[in-house]
């Protein structure tokens, strides 16, 4: 009953040391050292290898070693093996760092001055309060949540949009698509926790920047699939959007020569924002692998027919 690693390797090595301090007696392998693939029961993985029923028969469980699970065909796991996604505290104190940051950053005009430190202008801008300032964020899942609660303190309005109807003290919620005009029309800072899915791929597009105050400031942080890239740049370019910080791209790594690496009013960071923390990350796999072998509901389990 091996568990077997397939993603960052530096951090592979720091979950490999814990798996044999808290679970010595679980074998843990370190792709692409996969030993006998019948007795690979558990696969944690950032990308699946191909063909995975295939390759490990006696598969039971498989973990996206991140929050989101885009990058998995979840058609082409049996039904019989769920998909959990890492729910662990790690991920959501990092984005919380990340996007505290980034809004701050939109929020003081540094993707402005930045380009003005290029071209060595020295150039003040009227300073915006924050009560003035509202931050809107699109996805109300575990990290929306956890960002609007951390945003509250510097005293921004806040909103939120969602799928399903969410009630936040201290945050104007918009559920449903009907809504987004009238949530998008009383957002500033605009934030992407959305996850990747069929219906969310190309959100962040020429019409809905349409329904933004002129001006406004982009931060996505959900996946490079949620932008059109292009609409972006009209955007940009024509003052529809201010700034945009972008922490994800498609594709990543994104090609030498894309308009996103030069262009003045981007802030681009590569896929950095929030990463697994081995420590708590560990601790959360061998809960579920426990539940999972006293036939219990797992935490974190994909839902196919959302597809997050
Ligand atoms: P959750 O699943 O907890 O939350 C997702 C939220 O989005 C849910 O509230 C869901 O609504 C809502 N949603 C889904 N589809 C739609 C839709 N079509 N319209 C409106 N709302 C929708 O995910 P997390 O908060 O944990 O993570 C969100 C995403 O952040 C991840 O999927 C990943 O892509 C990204 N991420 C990026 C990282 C980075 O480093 N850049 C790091 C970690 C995550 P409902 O309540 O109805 O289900
Ligand atoms: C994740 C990510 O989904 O790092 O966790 O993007």
């Amino acid at each position: 009953m091996t568990v077997l690693y397939k993603a960052n390797m530096v951090r592979g090595a720091e979950w490999a040391r814990l798996f044999a301090e808290r679970a010595p007696d679980l074998p843990f392998r370190l792709w692409p050292d996969i030993g006998d693939p019948t007795e690979v029961r558990y696969l944690v993985a950032w990308m699946p290898p191909d063909d995975i029923a295939k390759s490990f028969p006696n598969l039971e469980l498989v973990f996206s070693v991140g929050a989101g699970v885009d990058q998995f065909d979840i058609t082409k796991l049996p039904p019989h093996i769920p998909l959990v996604r890492m729910l662990e505290p790690g991920i959501t104190e990092r984005m919380l760092e990340y996007a505290s940051m980034a809004v701050l950053a939109l929020h003081r005009d540094l993707v402005h001055f930045i380009a003005q430190q290029r071209e060595q202008v020295w150039r003040e801008l009227p300073v915006t309060q924050t009560g003035e300032r509202r931050v809107g964020v699109m996805g109300l899942g575990l990290l929306g949540q956890a960002l609007l609660g951390r945003l509250k303190s510097f005293g921004f309005p806040l909103l939120g949009w969602n799928r399903s109807p969410r009630s936040i003290a201290g945050v104007t919620c918009f559920v449903g698509a009907g809504a987004l005009p009238d949530f998008l029309g009383q957002t500033d800072i605009l934030v992407c926790l959305l996850p990747l899915t069929s219906e969310t791929r190309g959100i962040l597009n020429a019409n809905l920047f349409a329904h933004l105050p002129r001006g406004a400031r982009l931060l996505n942080v959900g996946r490079g699939g949620h932008l059109v890239g292009a609409d972006l740049i009209a955007a940009l370019d024509s003052g529809v959007l201010s700034a945009a910080v972008l922490d994800v791209a498609e594709p990543e790594p994104l090609p030498a020569g894309h308009p996103f690496w030069s262009h003045p009013r981007i802030l681009l960071t590569p896929h950095i924002a929030s990463t697994t923390k081995p420590e708590t990350a560990v601790e959360f796999v061998l809960d579920v692998i426990a539940r999972h072998r006293r036939g219990e509901a797992l935490p974190g389990r994909v839902d196919r027919d959302r597809g997050y």
